[in-house]
């Protein structure tokens, strides 16, 4: 298995409630190991098992939680 690192851009979060639904979200995703949203940034940056997960499944997780990828 290899790690991969991939920050996402979101658009749509406006307060800690909409980071906490991303998070959320993305650990749901199987293969996810770690996930950063940060608010300031608009993006999210996932570390995840590339044999599990894709950035597809990640950019549907999100989109799902009702945000979107940009
Ligand atoms: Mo905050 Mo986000 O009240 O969907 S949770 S705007």
């Amino acid at each position: 298995m290899t790690t991969q690192t991939i920050t996402l851009n979101i658009q749509g979060m406006t307060c800690g409630g909409c980071v906490k639904s991303v998070t959320n979200a993305l650990n749901q995703v199987a293969g996810v190991q770690s996930v950063d949203v940060s608010l300031d940034h608009n993006n999210a940056t996932i570390s995840f098992d590339d044999s599990q997960a894709q950035q597809n499944t990640l950019k549907e997780a999100i989109e799902d939680a009702g945000f979107d990828v940009v």
